[in-house]
């Protein structure tokens, strides 16, 4: 297949500006984002995508999920596409960068081929995938996993918030429940992403050419106790669930440090009943988050999570159950694609290394559908899921380069 010559660039200071325009929307309080999955603000910022894409001459399809798919057509319209693009859903407390980099760097690889007059054979589209995230419903790739079969259309549009709004009912309320039904052949899908983790600006390397991924489990745990008054109970007889909570999470702690240097695990979602100062925790509710890229350490951890756990809060006299409420295996990127990542990253003469991804992405899921790999850039000190989340706009611009040579490469070119 013809590759694009090495001169061929996207126009970084287009890009950088975009980014920053759409920061705009659902900003954070301290610089980052709060652009939570089918907010108000989350609809502002699909409608501004939109609006740039059609600018941009392609057409938008949005699927059942809401998913976007912004269409560039190819001179043999009935081949299946080649997709780029990532989420525009953020953390609460999140960065600018975390997904945007990926839809946006995507749509500047289109604004370039435009500018630059370049023809596919296949088609390109650009994708903005719902509810990434997976902190305002659970779980987190709710679309792109409904998109890869592994999670009913009727599961996620269940999925409640804390509120308990209903993921289905929100999508529709802003206006981007689509008629199209999710899940369509693709030739191929690369996504940019930044790192989120600090190997890439610890090595000097401005690619990383991701492989494979962390496997995860979330495990939501619910500890039982008994209400009760804090002053006037007297301590051997109180049940208090809050005791369950800080034993498992120093036992989450010693299980991944059992297992170092693949295993992570933490627990960063806790809701405490009925979370007044004078009343002993009744019940309290938490979502263990383990990663591992290998399948039998991830299991294990799980594993002795569910063994242990039962008995520290029996010693406490409490109760436990647990439940699964997100999980995928460790995924492997498709070698020729990745290939295509990394012969860009040489040809255009930027630093790269082969990489796992430690955070999980909508590729992981898409990976089990269609020939998938991803291209990551640095983010400083590694630092994300904060709203201090920085990059650099050489960074950015290096890795949508690869990213639009990736694509182009793998929607051939036509002279
Ligand atoms: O949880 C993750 O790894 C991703 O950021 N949603
Ligand atoms: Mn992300
Ligand atoms: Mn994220």
């Amino acid at each position: 297949m013809a590759k694009p010559a090495d001169n061929l660039r996207i126009n970084g200071d287009r890009l950088w500006a975009s980014i920053h325009e759409m920061a705009e929307i659902g900003p954070g309080v301290r610089g980052g984002s709060n652009r939570q999955t089918l907010t108000d603000d989350d609809a502002k910022g699909r409608k501004l995508f939109q609006r740039w894409c059609e600018d941009a001459g392609m057409t938008m399809t949005v699927d059942q999920m809401g998913t976007m798919f912004a269409r560039r057509e190819g001179t043999d319209p009935s081949l299946p596409p080649v997709v780029i693009g990532s989420h525009l859903d953020t953390q609460p407390t999140g960065g600018r960068y975390d997904g945007v980099l990926g839809v946006l760097g995507a749509l500047e690889a289109v604004r370039t081929m435009n500018d630059l007059g370049i023809k596919t054979k296949y088609p390109i589209e650009v994708v903005n995938w719902t509810n990434e995230e997976g902190t305002r419903f659970a779980p987190a790739m709710l679309a792109s996993g409904v998109f890869a079969g592994v999670l009913e259309l009727d599961y996620a549009y269940s999925r409640t918030d804390a509120e308990g709004l209903k993921f289905g009912d929100e999508l529709e309320r802003i206006g981007f429940k689509g008629e199209e039904p999710v899940g369509k052949p693709l030739h191929a899908l690369f996504e940019l992403h930044i790192e989120q983790g600090p190997i890439l600006e610890a090595e000097g390397k401005d690619i990383g050419v991701v492989t494979h991924g962390q496997g995860l489990r979330w495990v939501q745990c619910t500890v039982t106790g008994k209400e009760s008054h804090t002053g006037s109970t007297p301590m051997p007889m109180r049940k208090n669930a809050g005791r369950g909570l800080a034993q498992i999470t120093e036992l989450v702690h010693e299980i991944a440090m059992a297992h170092q240097p693949n295993a992570v695990g933490a627990i960063g979602h806790v809701d405490v009943y009925p979370n007044s100062r004078n009343i002993i925790p009744g019940k309290v509710v938490f979502t263990v988050d383990f990663r591992s890229h290998d399948l039998d350490i991830l299991n294990a951890m799980v594993e002795r999570l569910e063994a242990e756990a039962p008995k520290l809060c029996a010693a406490l006299g409490v109760g436990f159950e647990s439940e699964i409420v997100g999980q995928f295996d460790p995924p492997a990127f498709d070698e020729t694609c990745v290939k295509a990542v990394r012969d860009a990253a040489e040809r255009l003469g930027y630093s790269h290394r082969d990489i796992i991804s430690g955070a999980g992405h909508d590729a992981c899921w898409i990976n089990r559908v269609a020939p998938t790999a991803m291209v990551m850039c640095p983010c400083v000190d590694g630092l994300s899921h904060n709203e201090d989340e920085e990059i650099t706009k050489e960074w950015a611009t290096a890795g949508a380069d690869v990213l639009f040579h990736a694509a182009v490469e793998t929607a051939e070119i036509v002279a």
